[in-house]
């Protein structure tokens, strides 16, 4: 029966299996004698889609006829992961499902595994957005998510010889159940070209390329299904299919160069995740999709509005990091050009429109775009940003505040834009993504901003979706909490604290402990499964899983796996905690070192697993092509979470939120959100360790020398040497001599530094392990105490400050 939003409707496991049915016959077009795994996966999916879809047409109609304040998150990243238990648990038809398949005779489980994951993403900043969806559409926010239709996602890794192998992604090589392409929901993104001016106040921009921007549109429910917010991705299109005059000619080539050319834009995500590469290419898929979801921002508004100077009472624009400013001069543009209103009013209006959050300081990571190219791919906005880079200047100048006028320029010596401080200058709100994170952007980044506009940085602790990070992924400890507290906790996470007096409860105790163990069972079969190894799920599972970066210190880990590989060798006898080191992560292509530190993890692996002498009390799980639903299986399987950055240079970290929810303790610095984490799990339940972000800044300023620390730490010296005397690498004994070298000579990322309190820290993690009641009690704390990182709280944070929209739910 349909009911209306909010309204818990019924379906019958009987009315779901005839629906599954009709799909796989009228839709994919197969009998089920004859259908394949993907075929009942899709069909499955298609099902659920129907039960999606009705609540989205209200969720639209809902969201017209409220008029109300309509949030549009611009990101260049969108990490999804696989949507099908998703769409299934939001929706609370799980039991329907699951019985459904068990009458049609296939297995639920094994349907989840033929989608594909929808890896649109890098890391952090596009599961971020992932996360968003979720809790917009939980929270009942009119939201839409704008990005890129990417033809390949992220790339696939491989290791060949342990050296990681990149190879293309192709998720949409065997269709996708959740899109509906929107033909009609095209516009015209344009590039190059002259701009020229009539002299009565009209300007005209002959560009030398148009592409088509076209619509699909995903549909995102969030919690039991009260909310439907809509994820609409842009592919590139050529403006005519074909050139038929060459066709004709013979020319075949030649005639298909534009649709190539056009189609080029939406074809893959830049893998890079700290500098821009690929230059041209990476500015037009930036201006591409900001253009193309500007333009259908406006149209929506028009659709109810009529006066385009009250635009910031219906629209709240978020920039996901600086990929999306150039919205700034885009919608300047559109406001001035198209609808003619003067650069002060545009300006005006834009900066009431946008909001930018900012997720790293690393200078390399921060954008600038050379003007020369900038001008050539979009002249009129480079004539809009020197507007604003005056404008801003002559408003600072008149007001005689203490701040580098150099400072705090746009273009910078005429030669770069910043992208940064243009997103700062035109955005209501600027964002940090941890409390530490915010502080850092005011005192170093941003800091003479932050002098002009002293309430324009705000802090929104990043979050994590509950739905997927627990109640999805890890069906034991789900069960666990429905028995002790009910199911408020699912959409209000903090309600889960009311499980922390369980902590002491014997019975609890042992079903949580048993919960661990069986993810353990899992994650074990897993890892034999893609790469051979078999471990014991009953040792330690220390777990570092995210992009390989130098900052994010993997390094550090391996040392101290070579240092405990040396002294179980010396001391075989000793009792030592059996400890399963498990790494997952991707290095940029291009990055060098990086992918040499994979090599080395794999280099370790592979001795340490082979070493007789060692057998179960060490071993080193290197896993390839770690993802979204790879993560689904190691993090409800993690004892230890390591978080090991270099103080001050990870913004937040979002794993760090999921691995404690799943009630594995934290091994790591005081840096990001592991401050938060902290001080919510109480100093008993995690391990902190190394230099807090004032030393890193301290011991930088007046210039670190590893020689005597490492000269005086045979530990660590022991490590080193390993790793240069040929150990790991017999078939190359300078394989690792550059790696040594950095270490030796500058270790910007302070590893050396940091390795006793580390190494020292982590033997305190084998004694308090082996108290398994004790550790079970603390590893429920960090379960129940981190309520606060969901990221409805962070939404409700940005409702708030930045967008001013009310949540319904
Ligand atoms: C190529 C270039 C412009 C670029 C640089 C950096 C592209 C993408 C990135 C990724 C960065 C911005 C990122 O993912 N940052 C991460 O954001 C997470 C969500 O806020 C944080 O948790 C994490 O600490 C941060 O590294």
């Amino acid at each position: 029966a349909a009911g209306s939003a909010g309204q818990p409707r019924t379906l019958t496991a009987a009315a779901f299996r005839d629906a599954v049915r009709a799909k796989l016959a009228y839709a994919v077009g197969k009998d089920p004698s004859r259908a394949t795994a993907k075929d009942w996966s899709m069909a499955l999916s298609l099902a659920v889609r129907d039960q999606v879809v009705e609540r989205w047409f209200e969720s639209t109609k809902a969201s017209h006829a409220g008029q109300k304040k309509h949030v549009y998150y611009l990101s260049m990243e969108f990490l999804i992961g696989r949507l099908l238990n998703d769409a299934v648990c939001n929706l609370g038809i799980e039991s329907q499902v699951r019985s459904a398949c068990a009458e049609l005779g296939i297995d639920y489980q094994a349907q989840l595994e033929q989608e594909s994951d929808a890896a649109l993403g890098n890391g952090g900043l596009g599961r971020l957005a992932a996360c968003f969806l979720d809790s917009m559409s939980t929270l009942g926010i009119p939201a839409h998510g704008y990005g890129i239709r990417y033809d390949h996602g992220l790339f696939r890794q491989r290791f060949h010889d342990g050296w990681q192998v990149e190879e293309p992604e192709d998720w949409l090589v065997s269709g996708r159940a959740w899109e509906f392409e929107r033909a009609e929901m095209a516009y015209l993104v344009k590039f190059g070209g002259q701009i020229s001016f009539d002299g009565h106040g009209a300007t005209y921009w002959r560009a030398d390329e148009t592409v088509k921007a076209v619509a699909y549109d995903t549909p995102i429910a969030g919690w039991r299904g009260r909310h439907v917010n809509t994820l609409r991705l842009w592919a590139s299109r050529p403006v005519e299919v074909l050139d038929l005059g060459r066709f004709n000619h013979g020319d075949y080539m030649s005639a298909a160069e534009k649709t190539i050319r056009a189609e080029t834009i939406s074809r893959v995500l830049y893998p890079d995740d700290t500098t821009a590469e690929g230059k041209e290419l990476r500015l037009k898929q930036e201006y591409f999709f900001t253009s193309a979801s500007l333009q259908d921002i406006i149209r929506r508004y028009l659709e109810d509005n009529d006066d385009i100077r009250k635009l910031p009472d219906q629209v709240a624009i978020q920039m996901n990091d600086t990929h999306p400013a150039i919205a700034v001069a885009e919608l300047m543009r559109i406001l001035a050009d198209d609808y003619r209103l003067t650069f002060p009013e545009a300006f005006e209006i834009t900066r009431q429109c946008l909001s930018y959050t900012n997720h790293t300081l690393m200078p390399e990571a921060l954008e600038r775009w050379n003007t020369n190219l900038f001008r050539k791919v979009l002249p009129r906005h480079m004539q809009i940003i020197e507007w604003i880079d005056y404008h801003h200047l002559a408003e600072v100048q008149g007001r005689n505040l203490p701040v580098s006028l150099d400072a705090i320029r746009i273009i910078e010596w005429g030669s770069e834009i910043k992208m940064g401080s243009l997103a700062f200058v035109g955005s209501r709100r600027v964002n940090g993504v941890s409390a530490l994170h915010t502080e850092l952007m005011k005192q170093t980044v941003f800091k003479d901003y932050h002098v002009l506009y002293p309430d324009r940085i705000v802090n929104e602790t990043n979050g994590i979706t509950p739905r997927r990070w627990l109640y999805e992924c890890n069906p034991g400890l789900r069960a666990l909490l429905l028995e002790a507290i009910g199911d408020g906790w699912v959409d209000n996470l903090e309600r889960i604290e009311e499980a922390a007096k369980f902590a002491t409860d014997a019975s609890f105790r042992e079903k949580f402990a048993a919960a661990k163990k069986a993810n353990k069972v899992r994650l074990a079969a897993e890892i034999e499964r893609r790469i051979g190894l078999r471990v014991d799920p009953s040792a330690l599972f220390d777990v570092q899983i995210k992009r390989m970066h130098e900052y994010k210190r993997q390094l550090l880990n391996i040392l101290e796996t070579i240092a405990l590989y040396q002294a179980i060798r010396r001391g075989p006898g000793a009792e030592w905690t059996p400890r399963v080191k498990i790494f997952g992560g991707k290095a940029a292509p291009g990055y060098q070192i990086a992918k040499r530190i994979i090599k080395l993890a794999n280099d370790v692996a592979r001795v340490v697993n082979n070493d007789p002498i060692i057998g179960d009390r060490l071993k080193v799980a290197v896993l390839p092509n770690y993802n979204v639903s790879l993560a689904e299986v190691i993090i409800p399987a993690a004892d230890l979470s390591e978080q090991i950055s270099t103080a001050g240079m990870e913004a937040s970290g979002t794993g760090n939120m999921k691995l404690a929810l799943n009630g594995a303790l934290t091994i790591g610095t005081l840096d990001g959100a592991n401050v938060e984490i902290a001080e919510r799990v109480g100093p008993d339940n995690i391990y902190i360790f190394g230099l807090t972000a004032d030393d890193v800044a301290g011991l930088r300023q007046r210039g670190y020398n590893p020689n005597a620390t490492i000269d005086s730490d045979p530990t660590l010296k022991g490590a080193i040497d390993a790793m240069v005397n040929g150990t790991f690498s017999p078939d190359d004994h300078g394989r690792f001599n550059e790696v040594a070298d950095r270490l030796w000579h500058t270790d910007w990322f302070l590893v050396t530094a940091d390795f006793q309190s580390y190494f020292q820290t982590q033997r305190t993690v084998d004694l308090d392990y082996r108290d398994k009641n004790r550790w079970t009690e603390r590893s429920i704390l960090n379960t129940t105490k981190v309520g606060w990182f969901s990221s409805d709280r962070t939404i409700r944070g940005y409702s708030k400050d930045v967008w001013g929209v009310e949540p319904i739910f």
